[in-house]
């Protein structure tokens, strides 16, 4: 494979250089259940069919950032910029001594040997995303078919799509099978508040499908009032995981893509956490319970 040299967009945002200490300490064996690794680029060239070029983001520059926040653990998730191509993530994945695993994206026509492969290679989920700048087309049918296929190997689905989106999507993701999370609360607008009628919307299929969870990340993108409190995300977060404490995982969403508004100090995103999960015993299912249920649960069998 030649090198490919990928310039990032114009105007992109950087990781945050020198995140600061978290004041509040995470329980043991706490898990970041969504982050990325780009490239970088000229080793795991981006998809051309991407609709950005992100700073590349390394493996080891995820790593150094968990040993930072004192996380123990990584679920590393397919970004659309590297399209199918699960590369990246997988050379991440077996370069972290057990300690990540991996939510892949898939073409329709995958075979099931690379499934099989896919899960060898420490994958247990697959993503699928309805945001439409982030993809060309909506993969209803691709999710129907794989989203039943990965039934076989343990794996789950991934759902990344917008509020204002799910009207026309919720019969349909309740006929899903399997163990479903959504990204990011399913993006709320937070200026219609966590009990208007959009936020309960989304409560209330999570209530009716008890195969869906929930992670409670991403108050940098979903904040109006701004860094480093997020406080006007935090009700939302926090009715999610008093309602479902057992169907929520947190993530710090490194390195942030696409983000235009500010760039969010990781550290701050780990003092955001005992704002939404305010007792010891739903940090504990939050950061390691729920996410070594859903990703390493033959650890928890022993
Ligand atoms: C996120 C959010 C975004 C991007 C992606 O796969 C992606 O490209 O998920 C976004 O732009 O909101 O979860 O990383």
């Amino acid at each position: 494979m030649s090198a490919t040299t990928f310039k990032m967009d114009e105007g992109w945002l950087e990781f945050h250089p020198n995140p600061s200490i978290p004041e509040f300490n995470v329980p043991v064996g706490a898990v970041d259940a969504h982050c990325h690794v780009f490239g970088p680029g000229d080793k795991f060239p981006y998809a051309p069919t991407r609709k950005y070029t992100p700073c590349d983001a390394s493996k080891d520059q995820l790593w150094a950032l968990r040993d930072h926040l004192g996380v123990e653990r990584n679920v590393i998730v397919q970004a659309t910029c590297h399209g199918t191509d699960n590369r990246a993530l997988i050379d991440a994945v077996n370069h972290s001594a057990g300690k990540a695993r991996g939510v892949a994206s898939v073409s329709r026509d995958v075979s099931d040997a690379e499934l099989q492969s896919l899960y060898d290679n420490g994958v247990r989920g697959v993503r699928f995303s309805f945001v439409k700048r982030l993809v060309d087309v909506l993969p209803h049918d691709t999710l129907l078919e794989v989203g039943e296929r990965i039934q076989a190997y343990g794996m789950h689905l991934v759902i990344y799509v917008e509020s204002q989106d799910l009207p026309e999507l919720y019969e349909f993701f309740s006929l899903l099978r399997g163990t479903i999370v959504f990204d990011h609360m399913g993006r709320p607008n937070v200026s219609k508040g966590a009990n208007g009628a959009e936020f309960d919307r989304f409560v209330n299929m999570l209530r009716e499908n008890e195969n869906m969870w929930a992670k409670v990340s991403c108050p940098d993108r979903l904040t109006v009032s701004g860094p480093p409190a997020y406080d006007d995300v935090v009700p939302f977060a926090k009715r999610l995981v008093e309602t479902f404490p057992d169907r929520v995982l947190w993530g710090t969403d490194w390195p942030h893509p696409n983000m235009t508004s500010h760039m969010p100090d990781d550290g701050k995103l780990v003092d955001y956490i005992p704002k939404i999960a305010v007792t010891a015993e739903s940090q504990q299912k939050l950061l390691v319970d729920n996410p070594m249920r859903l990703y390493w649960p033959e650890e928890l069998k022993q």
